[in-house]
């Protein structure tokens, strides 16, 4: 595209439709949160947003009370309105609290108070507990069985207030007189349960009723006891669920009581679930239902009693710090087949993460088997290989003849097609048999991208697939087979493409604590979190300890993300720097450039040393900037010299005067990984960027990268001033791409550009995943480039931020929206003929500073909608 500087056409609205003096909107405490019970923090910040209309805040003023006032902030003269730290007097645990913000705007008039916001804190220490770990009598009669537990116990007063705290070693669902408490799915999640376990908190007051109650809970072994990683037995936290669960009821006359999981409580094996396996799915078995289990009419008097135990252990013991896994959303059949007599396949239409509900016609005493599948075989029967040793097979027996509704519980799949089969013969299926729920950590939808060109949308499609697939309580790197395990390699890749498409800032936060409580003392991070397998050092897959940080912060401005993981960032560091001699890695274990097409095997080409060391160099940079946001001086000059001679030692072995590799086989990764983490010196860059370049032709205008330089490859090329060879990589439709896999049928992102291929069927790798995110990381630079919304590192969370629109390859049109811990930015241009339309839209108080595509001169603008009209 021709860049023309002649003379543009400019307009620019104001937004102006909120009256001076409106209050400010949209409260919420922490990481996001609106109003929560069960809050984890005790020192929590408070973000608003400002009015539509509303340039700039110059002053605020926060108070937060419970019964009387316990911080006034008094005015303060600042523009901060996002995560402003609470300094009251100290909250406690239970404590109940509301606020509210008065805001001065640019001309100095106060807004008024706003509407009050809440929170609740939840039992923020151990010491909160007097209730006991239980767990059933006997030993658990099949390595995945699950229990039921409960008890009754009277209310004899009225109740003006009931909150449920629970938590499980294992998975968990709570009943209270009947009903299911929360609409909560993998309840408490996966944390490194040795060191952390989350709790949940729940406002059970309308659940309770005067007279006899009955709470009850189901217990699954999922990832706590159940198998999970790849060393079986010897792999598990421990050999059986327990609960800990404590009910604190206060009555209008100003009693309370708590009623907590102990010896009191009674235990059976014999319900219906007859297993519950992550990995092998679900075993049910509606003959043994028992019916009012979690009511108050039920006699437990054949139910053996429960072992308690008062030690409540050493791992910490705080609440969730971010939402649960939850149903987001139902998928309908869009294809019915029977490709075998008597085996019906119902195919989503997407591949997709959580489970089927099915509703079918039995008869008493059928077993019918539910099997999963991403994938068909060229017979339309189901590919299941790929899921390797996990069985991922549901089964229900009928109790009785007539429809049935079921789900399972404890397990989850990754599948498009689900297989029925067991009916009797002569049944015809309906497609409203089965539905796809879909489950995954119930984050806020806070980015969108669009783009003129349909497959675009569609890898964008996938992208949100791979994440939503991905984000079931850890960030994974596949759902299906064996494995579903937090790699560190993958999530550091995924991380800045996350963090527009889902409110991902407390999600990432919780993980780096599982991250910071399994670093080894070596100062190495496993890789996998939380650790079930150590594995190999792995640059790339280790630095997910300085990486995610420091683009969650990035992306949100949250310094505290920094400062929590700053000594797990110096150890990462420290591991490097004992493993190198003369500033150089020498020698290391890797997974290397993971998966490049065409390498000698699945590490790569790119060697481990230049990976180490491109890597260690890069970790310390991060470190170095860390210290300096922190306000660490003396350690920000340390670890920046550290960084340069890193770097330094890095470019005199590896590049030579022209720029070009050498000391080692000359691959794509390497110049990318040089160039991205700021490694080669200004004078070697020319040289080095047209061997880049080179090595792109070489491959027929192809990438040759692996997970570690797929991330910025397009970024990088751009970056050299090379748009046009991004925009034909990103558009290329022969193997490897993103449009190849999309051509082969794609609905999600592959482990693999070629997982399937129409002509030669699948890759005959068992390591195969259909639902894979890692190479969805190419959104942050549709994004942040294509459609040109970026965040700013200097001013980070979007105070201030750059658009810069990048038109190029077959696009007429892109636009990114995105909710900011501000208010709504966003960035779209549309290309007709030779004129660009730039649609910028900036939230309040913060500004933007607009790069134009024709070569116009850069702008900085404030708060409202910004339209162009350029020549291109
Ligand atoms: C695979 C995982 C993951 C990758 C590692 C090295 O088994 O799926 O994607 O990070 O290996």
């Amino acid at each position: 595209m021709k860049l023309s500087k002649a003379t543009t056409l400019f307009i620019s609205l104001h937004a102006g439709y909120a009256l001076a003096g409106s209050p400010a909107i949209s409260l919420t405490v922490g990481e996001g949160f609106t109003n929560p019970i069960g809050f984890h923090d005790a020192t929590p910040t408070f973000s608003w947003k400002l009015p539509d209309g509303v340039k700039k805040q110059t002053a605020y003023r926060v108070e937060v009370r419970d019964h009387e006032l316990l911080w006034d902030s008094g005015w303060i003269e600042s523009d901060q309105s996002v995560l402003v730290p609470y300094a009251g007097k100290p909250l406690s645990s239970r404590q109940s609290l509301s606020w509210r913000v008065d805001y001065r705007d640019e001309d100095g008039q106060p807004s008024g108070w706003s509407e009050p916001a809440s929170f609740e804190l939840g039992l923020l220490s151990s010491k909160d507990w007097t209730a006991k770990w239980i767990r059933p009598g006997a030993d658990l009669p099949e390595l995945e069985s699950t229990s039921l537990l409960r008890r009754s116990f009277p209310i004899t007063q009225e109740v003006t207030q009931a909150r449920l705290h629970v938590t499980a070693r294992g998975l968990f669902e709570i009943h209270l007189n009947g009903e299911k408490v929360g609409r909560d799915e993998f309840a408490q999640g996966w944390t490194s349960y040795q060191k952390r376990i989350d709790t949940l908190s729940y406002d059970v007051t309308s659940s309770l009723k005067k007279g006899r109650n009955a709470i009850g809970a189901m217990l699954g072994t999922g990832w706590y006891a159940g198998k999970i990683g790849f060393r079986g037995e010897s792999n598990r936290y421990g050999s059986q669920p327990e609960l800990l669960l404590q009910l604190e009821v206060q009555y209008a006359d100003g009693s309370s009581s708590t009623l907590i999981s102990d010896e009191d409580w009674s235990s059976t094996f014999d319900g219906p679930i007859r297993s519950s396996s992550i990995y092998n799915g679900e075993n049910y078995d509606a003959n043994l239902e028992i019916d009012g289990w979690s009511t108050a009419e039920f006699n437990d008097g054949s139910w053996a009693k429960v072992k308690a135990n008062p030690d409540l252990g050493s791992a910490v013991l705080s609440p969730k710090p971010f939402a649960p896994v939850r149903v987001i959303e139902e998928i309908a059949t869009q294809k019915l087949t029977e490709p075998e007599p008597g085996r019906f396949i119902f195919d989503l239409g997407q591949n997709m993460v959580g489970y089927p509900e099915i509703r079918i016609p039995v008869t008493k005493g059928r077993t019918i088997t539910m099997r999963f599948a991403e994938m068909l075989n060229p017979d339309g029967t189901m590919y299941t290989d790929n899921y390797r040793a996990a069985k991922s097979t549901n089964q229900y027996t009928a109790a009785r003849d007539g429809t049935i509704t079921w789900k399972p519980t404890f397990t989850f799949h990754g599948f498009r097609y689900v297989e029925l089969s067991g009916f009797e013969k002569d049944i015809s299926p309906q497609k409203d048999w089965v539905t796809g729920l879909v489950l995954h950590s119930d984050l806020p939808r806070i980015g969108k991208f669009e783009s003129s060109h349909p497959k675009l949308n569609q890898l964008q499609s996938n992208i949100l697939w791979g994440q939503r697939g991905n984000f079931l309580d850890i960030p994974t790197d596949c759902p299906q087979r064996d494995e579903r395990m937090g790699w560190t390699g993958d999530a550091q890749a995924f991380c800045s493409t996350s963090m527009f498409n889902y409110g991902s800032h407390a999600f990432w936060k919780s993980w780096l604590g599982s991250m910071r409580d399994d670093q080894l003392p070596s100062g190495k991070i496993p890789c996998v979190i939380p650790d079930v397998f150590a594995g190999p050092d792995s640059p790339g897959w280790m630095d997910a300890a300085t990486i995610i940080p420091w683009n969650v912060y990035v992306r949100t401005g949250d310094k505290e993300i920094l400062s929590e993981n700053y000594q797990m960032m110096e150890g990462l560091v420290g591991f490097y720097r004992k493993k190198a001699k003369n500033h150089r890695i020498h020698k290391i274990s890797a997974f290397g450039d993971w998966l490049q097409p065409y390498a000698k095997d699945n590490k790569g080409n790119t060697p481990f040393e230049l990976l180490g060391t491109a890597f260690y160099a890069y970790s310390t940079q991060i470190l170095a900037d860390s210290a300096k946001v922190l306000g660490k001086t003396a350690d920000a000059e340390k670890y920046q010299t550290e960084a340069k001679a890193v770097k330094q030692a890095f470019a005199t072995h590896y590049f030579d005067e022209q720029g070009k590799l050498k000391n080692a086989p000359e691959t794509q990764t390497a110049y990318i990984l040089a160039f991205e983490f700021n490694i080669i010196p200004e004078k070697f860059m020319k040289g080095a960027e047209k061997n880049l370049l080179r090595l792109i032709n070489e491959a027929d205008g192809h990438l040759r990268t692996g997970f570690l330089g797929t991330p910025y490859i397009a970024q990088v090329l751009e970056e050299t001033g090379n748009p046009e060879v991004a925009f034909d990589l990103l558009f290329k439709e022969s193997y490897p791409s993103w449009f190849y896999s999309i051509n082969q049928g794609a609905t999600t992102m592959w482990e693999r550009w070629d997982s399937f291929t129409l002509k030669d069927g699948f890759h005959p790798e068992g390591m195969n995943s259909f639902n894979h995110y890692a190479y969805g990381a190419i959104g942050q630079w549709m994004y942040e480039r294509v459609a040109g919304l970026a965040p700013d590192p200097t001013q980070p969370g979007y105070k201030h931020f750059f658009v810069r629109p990048l038109p190029g390859g077959p696009l007429t049109s892109a636009s990114a929206t995105l909710e900011t811990a501000y208010g709504t930015a966003s960035s779209s241009w549309a290309l007709t003929g030779r004129t660009l339309e730039m649609n910028v839209r900036v939230p309040p108080n913060t500004s933007a500073t607009i790069e134009f595509p024709n070569g116009r001169e850069k702008e900085n603008v404030g708060p409202g909608i910004h339209r162009y009209r350029l020549p291109m």
